[in-house]
């Protein structure tokens, strides 16, 4: 992860992704909270200086001094503040976003810091105080624009908001789309990797370029995607992630003391958040499942978005346990073939299960991450420490990968991922 490092923020690696991301930040800013907590509110202060004035943390912010033909699209494809009012000047950015893990980050650098010599204390509680009106505006932007419905969910235009980008759960609204004429396209991403299937495919990669451009073409305005846009999927990982973000954000408006109608808009998004994940809860699939608005149903994949109801926190016990049920079975980490017991990204019972292929099937560390977190928060303590324990042997058997084959345990993707190292840093602090 110092391998990665520029001044201020971090590569997510070092040649695939020469930009700033933002879910990677935010991972990396709360491993960093361990080492640096100086470095971490910089990382987290970099990505929001590209914050929109909507409130919108976009997904990337392009670094200016990045080597010319590594990465696709660029800055200029996306041509954000070009094309809406809301894009800054300065940095330029891409035109989506990513889940918020934001706030999460921002309680773990005061939860490292609250009880350390006074001077850290107050840089820590300072930068709470920054932090705590972009973050707001930021949960405010997808508790608004991406969910007008007031549905409680979060609505992604594009897989590439997931960050998931090419699971089985896009599929069949990618495969609505009608694709017509793509402008010409470099595949940069495959030169960094041993070989193209760890990759989305060309297939797949024309649509999200295709998604894009129809983007552009709506100038990145909310209502008019709203109305045109062919991909409009309610996402519940995006969602549980939020509702999980909103919990850290309830907390970090306690230490800034904010105004008490601020903290009630936040909790009321914790509550609606968890009642419309049970309510995407499918009782055959013991999963809770994403909602296509175009299609008007929900998308029957088992994935690991499926345990959102458990990032969300809050279950009845009946809820938890079928969720338990679920991870522990051969669907995901019970299934006797895998190499280390931690649940894939997709179910390999599931058609689209492919395991080499990025998120068709590999064991990605950041979500073990989220699913350790999730079941401490549960009370969970003898599952997650199972699962910390698996999480790092394969670190430590495969270093710092991108993601891993789930049968063999062979690292696939970037190697020297910056944002396994940063979960591998919570996880060892975690142990004492
Ligand atoms: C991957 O996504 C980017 C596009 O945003 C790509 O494939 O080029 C995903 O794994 C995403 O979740 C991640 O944030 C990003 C950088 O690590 O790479």
């Amino acid at each position: 992860m110092a391998r990665n490092g520029l001044k201020t923020w971090t590569k997510p690696a070092p040649s695939l992704y020469p930009h700033q991301w933002s879910w990677d930040s935010a991972f990396i800013a709360l491993g960093l909270a361990h080492l640096d907590n100086r470095r971490a509110t910089r990382e987290l202060e970099t990505l929001f200086s590209g914050q929109w004035a909507s409130g919108k943390v976009p997904h990337i912010v392009f670094n200016p001094d990045a080597p010319p033909k590594t990465y696709f699209p660029d800055a200029e494809r996306w041509n954000a503040a070009a094309l809406s009012p809301d894009a800054p000047d300065e940095p330029r950015t891409s035109g989506l976003c990513q889940p918020p893990i934001h706030a999460i980050a921002v309680r773990r650098i005061w939860e490292t810091a609250r009880d350390r010599e006074d001077r850290r204390v107050d840089l820590a509680r300072a930068f709470l105080r920054d932090s705590y009106p972009r973050l707001l505006a930021w949960h405010l932007y997808l508790a608004t624009a991406r969910d007008p419905e007031a549905s409680g969910l979060v609505t992604i235009y594009h897989p590439w908001e997931s960050g998931t980008d090419n699971s089985p759960r896009w599929d069949s609204a990618l495969g609505a789309i009608e694709v017509r004429e793509v402008p010409l396209y470099p595949r940069y991403d495959l030169q960094h990797v041993s070989d193209p299937s760890q990759r989305p495919s060309d297939e797949e990669y024309d649509r999200f370029v295709w998604l894009l451009e129809l983007l552009k073409e709506a100038r990145y305005e909310e209502a008019e995607i709203y109305e045109s846009h062919p991909f409009l999927v309610k996402d519940v990982l995006f969602s549980a992630i939020l509702v999980a973000a909103n919990e850290a954000l309830s907390e970090i408006a306690a230490v800034v003391e904010a105004p008490d109608e601020e903290r009630e808009l936040i909790d009321g998004w914790i509550e609606r958040g968890r009642k419309s994940l049970d309510e995407r809860w499918d009782p055959d699939l013991k999963l809770c499942l994403d909602y296509d608005l175009r299609a008007e149903e929900p998308v029957r994949v088992r994935t690991v978005a499926g345990f959102a109801p458990l990032i969300a926190g809050g279950l009845e016990p009946e809820r938890l346990k079928n969720l338990l049920e679920t991870l522990d079975s051969p669907e995901f980490a019970g299934n006797q073939e895998l190499h280390w017991p931690l649940p894939p990204s997709t179910s390999p019972q599931e058609a689209g299960f492919h395991p080499r292929s990025y998120w068709r099937g590999p064991a990605w560390p950041v979500i073990h991450w989220l699913l350790w977190w999730s079941l401490l928060r549960a009370g969970e303590s003898g599952r997650a420490e199972r699962m910390r324990r698996a999480a790092l042997d394969q670190l430590v058997e495969g270093g710092f990968a991108e993601y891993f084959e789930p049968f063999t345990g062979e690292p696939l993707g970037s190697p020297d991922q910056s944002w396994t190292a940063a979960v591998a840093l919570d996880f060892l602090a975690a142990g004492g």
